[in-house]
C-alpha cells in the first residue's frame, strides 16, 4: 500500500489533519488502534478556541458545532465564598470560546471523512513507524489477521500520549520535560441543567472544583481528588456533596443533581517532547505534549499543531517548498510552551497543594487568595488571563 501521508491515530488531531489534507487533494490513510465505537465513546474536552472552530469550519465539519455548540463570553472564578466573572468578550475585544464536546467534534470529523471517502483502518494492531530518518518512511501494522506495510512520504504521529510514534524515536534524539501534579480530577456527567450558563472555576480549601456543561440539559462537573482515590469509592451522592461544599452557598443551593452517566478520574500532567519533527515523521497533539486540563488547552493545542503541519504539507505538495515542514517544530513549540505556561499557572492558582518543599499548605493558600484578589481587581491581570483562555494567535 502507498499513500502520501500516513496518519497514526484517529483522535481529533489525526482526523482534522486527515480532512484538511483530503480536501487539499493530498492522499492520506489513518491507522487507529481502537474500534470506531471506542474512539467515539471517550469523554474528554469541552472548550474550543476560535482558532480550533475555524479549522473545523475549514475541514467542512463545523456545521453542527454552530447549531448545537454554546458560545461563551466569559466564565466565573470563585474563592473565599465570593464569585467573580471574567468577561472574556469585553477584555479581549470581542473573542469568545465555544463549548462543544470532543465526542461531538470527533463524530463530526468521522462523518465528514466517511462522506469524502477517506480511508481509515480501525483496530489496527502493532502499528510501527520505520525509516523516518530517511526520505522513504513506512508504517507496518496488522489488521484483520494480515500484516501490512504502508509506504508514504511523511508520517504524522497523532496517536496521543501513549502512542507508538514518540516511542519509536531514539531517546537521545529527544528532550523530555515533565511535571506530574500530586492530584487528579474526578469528573462526572449527568443529564441535569448546568448550575450556571457559563463555566465556574472554584478555588476552595477542600480543593478545586469545575462546573462545566455539554448542553443546556447536560452538565459536566469535576472535583480535585488525591491520586490514591478510587472511582468506586465515589457514589453520586458523595460527589454531589463534595462539589457543593467547594462552591459559594448560593451557587451550591442552585445546583440540580441527578444520576451520573459517566464518572472517571484523570491524573494531571504537564509534558513536552522536543523537537516535534524527526526526519519525515511529525508528532502532533498529545503525542508531543500534555497540559493539565485547567486551562482547557489540550484539544486546542492539537488543533494549532495541525494548522502548522497542514500548511507545511500543503506548501510542500503545491509549491515543492519544504520551508513550512522545516519550520513546523519551531512554530508549534512556540505556541505549545505558552499554553503549557498558562495551564501550569492556572493549575497552580486553583488547586489545593499538599505542603511539599515550601509550596502549598496554609501559606500557599494565602498566596493563591492574594493572586486571585489581584486577578479580579486588576484589569491588566484579568486581561492576561482572558487573552490566554480564548487562545493566543496562531
Ligand atoms: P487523542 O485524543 O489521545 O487521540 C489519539 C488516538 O491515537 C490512538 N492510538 C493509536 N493508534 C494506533 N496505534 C497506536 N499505537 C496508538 N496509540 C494510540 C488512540 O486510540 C486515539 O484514538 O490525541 P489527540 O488527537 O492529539 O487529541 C488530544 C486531545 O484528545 C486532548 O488534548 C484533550 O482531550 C485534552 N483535554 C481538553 N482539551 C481541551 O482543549 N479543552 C478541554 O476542555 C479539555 N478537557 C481534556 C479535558 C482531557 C481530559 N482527559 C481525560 C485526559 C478533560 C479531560 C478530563
Ligand atoms: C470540560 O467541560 O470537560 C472542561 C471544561 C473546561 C476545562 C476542562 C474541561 O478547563
Amino acid at each position: 500500500m502507498r499513500t502520501q501521508v500516513a496518519i497514526i491515530g484517529s483522535g481529533p488531531s489525526g482526523l482534522l489533519l486527515g480532512q484538511l489534507l483530503t480536501d487539499a487533494g493530498i492522499d492520506n490513510i489513518i491507522l487507529e488502534r481502537s474500534s470506531k465505537a471506542h474512539v467515539l465513546e471517550r469523554i474528554r474536552a469541552g472548550v474550543l478556541e476560535e482558532g480550533a472552530c475555524d479549522l473545523l469550519d475549514r475541514a467542512g465539519a463545523g456545521e453542527r458545532m454552530h447549531q448545537e455548540g454554546l458560545p461563551h463570553d466569559g466564565f466565573d472564578l470563585t474563592f473565599d465564598g465570593k464569585r467573580h466573572r471574567i468577561d472574556l468578550f469585553g477584555l479581549t475585544g470581542g473573542k469568545r470560546v465555544m463549548v462543544y464536546g470532543q465526542t461531538e467534534v470527533t463524530k463530526d470529523l468521522m462523518d465528514r471523512r466517511d462522506a469524502t471517502g477517506g480511508k481509515t483502518f480501525f483496530e489496527a494492531a502493532d502499528v510501527r513507524p520505520h525509516d523516518f530518518g530517511s526520505g522513504k518512511p513506512y508504517v507496518t501494522f496488522s489488521h484483520g489477521g494480515a500484516e501490512h506495510r504502508l509506504d508514504c512520504d511523511f508520517i504524522a504521529g497523532c496517536d496521543g500520549y501513549h502512542g507508538a510514534s514518540r516511542k519509536a524515536v531514539p531517546a537521545d534524539a529527544m528532550k523530555l520535560f515533565e511535571r506530574v501534579y500530586p492530584f487528579g480530577w474526578l469528573g462526572l456527567i449527568a443529564e441535569v441543567p448546568p448550575v450556571n450558563h457559563e463555566l465556574i472555576y472554584a478555588n476552595h480549601p477542600r480543593g478545586f472544583a469545575l462546573c462545566s456543561m455539554r448542553s443546556h440539559t447536560r452538565s459536566r462537573y469535576y472535583v480535585q481528588v488525591s491520586l490514591d482515590e478510587k472511582v468506586e469509592d465515589w457514589s453520586d451522592d458523595r460527589f454531589w456533596d463534595e462539589i457543593r461544599r467547594r462552591l459559594p452557598a448560593s451557587t451550591a443551593e442552585a445546583m440540580t443533581i441527578g444520576p451520573s452517566i459517566e464518572k472517571s478520574i484523570a491524573p494531571l500532567r504537564s509534558f513536552v517532547a522536543e523537537p516535534m519533527r524527526f526526519g519525515s515523521m511529525f508528532l502532533v497533539g498529545d503525542a508531543a505534549h500534555i497540559v493539565p486540563p485547567t486551562g482547557a488547552k489540550g484539544l486546542n493545542l492539537a488543533a494549532s499543531d495541525v494548522h502548522y503541519l497542514f500548511e507545511g504539507l500543503r506548501e510542500f505538495y503545491a509549491d515543492g517548498s519544504s520551508a513550512g515542514v522545516d519550520a513546523y517544530s519551531e512554530r508549534a513549540l512556540a505556541r505549545v510552551w505558552k499554553a503549557e505556561r498558562f495551564s501550569w499557572w492556572m493549575t497552580s492558582l486553583m488547586h489545593l497543594f499538599p505542603e511539599i518543599g515550601g509550596y502549598g499548605g496554609p501559606f500557599g493558600q494565602r498566596m493563591q487568595e492574594a493572586e486571585l484578589e489581584y486577578l479580579v481587581g486588576s484589569r491588566a491581570a484579568s486581561t492576561a488571563l482572558a487573552e490566554n483562555y480564548v487562545g493566543l494567535p496562531y
